[in-house]
């Protein structure tokens, strides 16, 4: 539950909210300074929580500003958020230092689910999680967005992980950090774009309130750590992994030449895949985020809130 001396700021619609029981979904902020250009990045992120909204949750996007954690964001401040340049992107590492200093960040995935549950929020709903990089066995790169899933207690609802990542390392990463990995409606891992990625998901749930039961779960065993929900991108909105995986090799091929390196290297191929598409990598992603949102909501429904 909430921590009395963490610097956080409600909105006041999300502190209606907690006043009043209601189920409240978490939203990430990165995605909208990193992971999509301005002003489909504002447009969507409003477009997430008019989702929530109707299927009878309340949104609270995340961001750092001037050194508070802001849990939902006014629509001056998600405007201001998607037009600044230069923003930090936030994970676990850096979280603290940032608001010791007064700074303002975007939240990933990791740094998303700490303000999350920091706020007593369960359920948390995004595109794509980080994972592990394709080449980690020499570069180390693997996101913090998994460990964290290991150790704080937020259902994470994502459309599973871009196939610019090693999809199997991540898979077994998960496993044994002791992480669900819940594919929802199938029996595949789906793949961002794809709704297939060619690997069996470790569990399968056919409906909200079994995820809901088994985050529950998780707390009576008193087992630190989330679950990740990975619920295929919607049929008629699919890229087929044919289409985008050449685009994605090239990516690739481009961050190693350019030497892009640590935090820069989920920015660098989105904004890569997004031009080598022309922008179709877009409509896909906005389209799978507005999935998840309706899937996280109908999750946080089932998760009782203390009035
Ligand atoms: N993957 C996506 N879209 C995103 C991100 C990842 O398909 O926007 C963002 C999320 O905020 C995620 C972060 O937490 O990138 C992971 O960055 P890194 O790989 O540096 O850990
Ligand atoms: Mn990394």
């Amino acid at each position: 539950m909430t921590k009395l001396n963490a610097p956080l700021t409600f909105s006041p619609e999300v502190a209606e909210a907690r006043a009043a029981g209601r189920p409240i979904v978490a939203l990430e902020s990165t995605i909208i300074t990193h992971g999509m250009p301005f002003p489909q990045n504002v447009q969507t992120a409003r477009r997430v929580e008019d989702e929530v909204h109707r299927h009878g949750a309340v949104p609270a996007t995340i961001a750092i500003l001037s050194g508070r954690i802001h849990i939902g964001l006014t629509s001056t401040e998600l405007d201001a958020l998607g037009q600044a340049r230069g923003v930090a992107k936030l994970s676990r590492a850096d979280l603290a230092a940032c608001l010791a200093m007064g700074g303002t960040g975007a939240t990933t995935v990791a740094a998303t689910m700490i303000c999350a549950d920091l706020a007593g929020i369960a359920v948390f709903a995004t595109g794509g999680i980080g994972g592990v990089h394709r080449g980690a066995e020499t570069s180390f790169d693997i996101s913090a967005d998994l460990p964290e899933l290991a150790q704080t207690p937020v259902t994470v609802v994502a459309a599973g992980a871009k196939a610019i990542l090693d999809l199997p390392k991540t898979l077994e990463y998960l496993e044994t950090c002791g992480v669900p990995v819940i594919a929802f409606g199938q029996d595949e891992f789906p793949a961002f774009w794809s709704r297939n990625s060619g690997l069996k998901a470790p569990l399968r749930m056919d409906s909200a309130a079994q995820i809901a039961a088994a985050h529950l779960m998780r707390a009576s065993l008193g087992l630190p750590g989330g679950q990740l929900v990975a619920n295929p991108i919607p049929l008629a909105a699919e890229i087929p992994a044919d289409k985008i995986n050449p685009h994605i090799e090239q990516a690739l091929r481009e961050a190693s030449a350019a030497g892009i390196c640590a935090k820069s290297v989920t920015p660098f191929l989105l904004n890569r895949l997004y031009e080598l598409t022309k922008g179709a990598s877009l409509v896909a992603n906005i389209e799978l985020v507005l999935n998840n949102a309706r899937l996280a909501s109908a999750i946080a429904a089932e998760i009782p809130r203390p009035a």
